[in-house]
């Protein structure tokens, strides 16, 4: 997979020289190139935001340098994400339509966003997405990419060695993910649930869903699809 980012601030990508992604790299499963969006503002000061027409508070990103970079690094058969508090609310699912992808190009809007022709006329030249982090706003959405990258690279197939941690974990399988313990049996007067030491495979699987399905009803009601017995849970506020 090969991902390109564009933004103002290159800088703030440098962790994807790092641990997960940076793995990625190592292994030859991604490219991932980042681009300073001034490279393609030819007046002195390099400009590429001006006011909105219409009015209004704020600077809106100019046209002119997001097309000349996408014609530089070419977007057709691309995917281009614009990350922004306006877009789809990024989610596992999400991540795993985008992992499916040959090529992404993140286009990471600062400023009060970027002018709306940028992403008509991307469209007409590749797949286009907005995407949102969730719901607060950010200062731009380079944080996105960052979080969006690490999210789709870790289901690259070949970039996981235990497929079965990735099936395992919390939203893959709509279900927040059951707590977890490790040794000592206790520790500051708390000890481990007795279940995870008997042995009983089938009575931990039992108690493992129960503790997710309880999770998940009390901390995220909107993912507990009705189909999902409740197994007599108490819909309460987590504290
Ligand atoms: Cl993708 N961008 C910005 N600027 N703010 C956000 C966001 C993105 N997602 C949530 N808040």
């Amino acid at each position: 997979m090969r991902i390109d980012v564009l933004t103002i601030f290159p800088e703030y990508l440098a962790p994807l020289e790092l641990s997960l992604a940076g793995k990625a790299r190592e292994k030859g499963l991604i490219d991932v190139r980042v681009h300073d969006l001034r490279q393609w503002a030819h007046d002195k000061h390099r400009t590429v935001d001006d006011t909105p027409y219409g009015g209004g508070a704020g600077m809106v990103m100019k046209p002119e340098p997001w097309g000349e970079a996408f014609d530089e690094l070419g977007i057709e058969g691309a995917t281009v994400v614009f990350t922004t508090p306006s877009g789809q609310p990024f989610t596992q699912a999400v991540a795993r339509d985008l992992a499916s992808r040959e090529r992404i190009v993140f286009a990471c809007g600062r400023y009060e966003g970027i002018d709306q022709r940028v992403l008509d006329e991307a469209a007409t030249r590749a797949e286009v997405r907005e995407i949102s982090l969730g719901d607060y706003v950010l200062n731009g959405g380079e944080v996105a990419a960052l979080a969006i990258t690490e999210a789709v690279v870790r289901l690259v197939p070949g970039f996981m060695g235990n497929a079965e941690s990735l099936v395992e974990e919390s939203h893959e399988d709509g279900l927040l993910e059951y707590p977890v313990y490790t040794k000592p049996a206790a520790w500051r007067g708390h000890d481990v649930p007795p279940v995870l030491l008997s042995g009983d495979h089938g009575a931990i699987a039992a108690w493992r869903r129960e503790q997710a399905v309880r999770r998940t009803a009390q901390r995220r009601p909107d993912l507990v699809h009705p189909s999902v017995p409740l197994e007599g849970v108490e819909i309460r506020p987590v504290q």
